[in-house]
């Protein structure tokens, strides 16, 4: 899979847990959950819940400031020597909370400036954070993209939130979308490692997502994910769409299959929380809530 990269990219690949399959087994991830608010209306987000970016509408995670961020992230540097990532994922919208999130960032480059930083975000707010994410040196972005059509996109985006005001149906999907193509242009012009996720609605965007597989490569996406709806009674129902449910592990598997004829997929995703934290796969984010991270100081 790496035989052909360039020595850069192949560096900023090879450390990230997520970008490789085989550096999940030594490198670990922990989330920041400082991002609560977000831009628009996902139909399978349900907000009492942890984002979604990375899909995974599931528990509740304590949102922290910058500050607290950062104290928890250096506690957990010391207590995991495998700690290489720091990413920010919700549980809204990283970017549709923009001073918490870049406070975080430069609070953290300070502090432990060999920690990697990754963002993963809808997308709507991307082209204009763009060259904030540059300055950071944020080095791998994740833009969850499950359409590239608005009318499919009116399926699954109720309403956004834009200049001002809400933009609902089809109008608000193809806003969406221009924006995501249009933020993932300017992060691979600048050299930024892109990762699309997709969320697999069975009956809403599988027969679809081949084509964006294709599109998102022919920009240069370096990565995809398909990923499972998760759709449990407890998450809060798909709205408009009662009864949907998400793809068996069959389906899923074929449409990863499907667009892998175009492009690299990411097929060890463990749909992590916002607040997560340790190897792909293990979650150890209950030994440092902030009251154990003051106690440890
Ligand atoms: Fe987190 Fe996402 Fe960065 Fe990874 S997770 S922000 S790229 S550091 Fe990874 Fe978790 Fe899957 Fe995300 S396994 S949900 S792909
Ligand atoms: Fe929910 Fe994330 Fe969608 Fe926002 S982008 S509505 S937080 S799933």
């Amino acid at each position: 899979q790496m035989g052909g990269l360039p020595e850069a990219v192949r560096r900023k690949v090879e450390e990230h847990p997520c970008y490789s399959e085989q550096a999940h087994h030594y490198f670990a991830r922990m989330h920041a959950a400082v991002a609560p608010a977000c831009n628009i209306q996902c139909n399978y987000c349900n907000r009492k819940y942890d984002c979604a970016n990375e899909s995974r509408p599931g528990v509740v995670s304590e949102v922290l400031t910058p500050e607290q961020a950062v104290q928890r992230t250096l506690a957990v540097g010391a207590a995991i020597p495998q700690m290489s990532v720091l990413g920010i994922a919700g549980p809204g919208d990283p970017l549709a909370n923009r001073e918490r999130t870049f406070a975080t960032f430069r609070l953290l480059a300070e502090k432990a400036p060999d920690i990697k930083l990754c963002v993963s975000t809808n997308g709507l707010a991307l082209p204009e954070c763009v060259d904030e994410l540059s300055q950071h040196a944020i080095e791998h972005v994740t833009i969850t993209i499950n359409c590239v059509d608005p009318d499919i996109g009116a399926k699954i985006y109720p309403w956004i939130f834009w200049q001002h005001r809400r933009v609902r149906g089809r109008a608000a999907a193809e806003i969406l979308i221009a924006q995501q193509q249009k933020g993932l242009e300017m992060l691979v012009a600048r050299g930024i490692l892109v990762k699309v996720n997709s969320v697999l609605i069975p009956g809403v965007n599988d027969g679809h997502l081949e084509e964006v597989s294709r599109i998102v490569k022919a920009k240069g996406a370096f990565l995809h994910n398909v990923m499972p709806l998760i759709a449990a009674p407890e998450h809060g129902t798909f709205y408009g769409l009662t009864g949907q449910r998400g793809p068996t592990a069959a389906e899923l598997k074929a449409v990863q299959d499907a667009c892998a004829g175009d492009m690299t997929m990411m097929r060890h995703c463990r749909q992590c929380r916002a607040d997560a934290v340790g190897l792909l796969g293990e979650d150890r984010g209950a030994e440092f809530t902030l009251e154990k991270v003051a106690a440890m100081e």
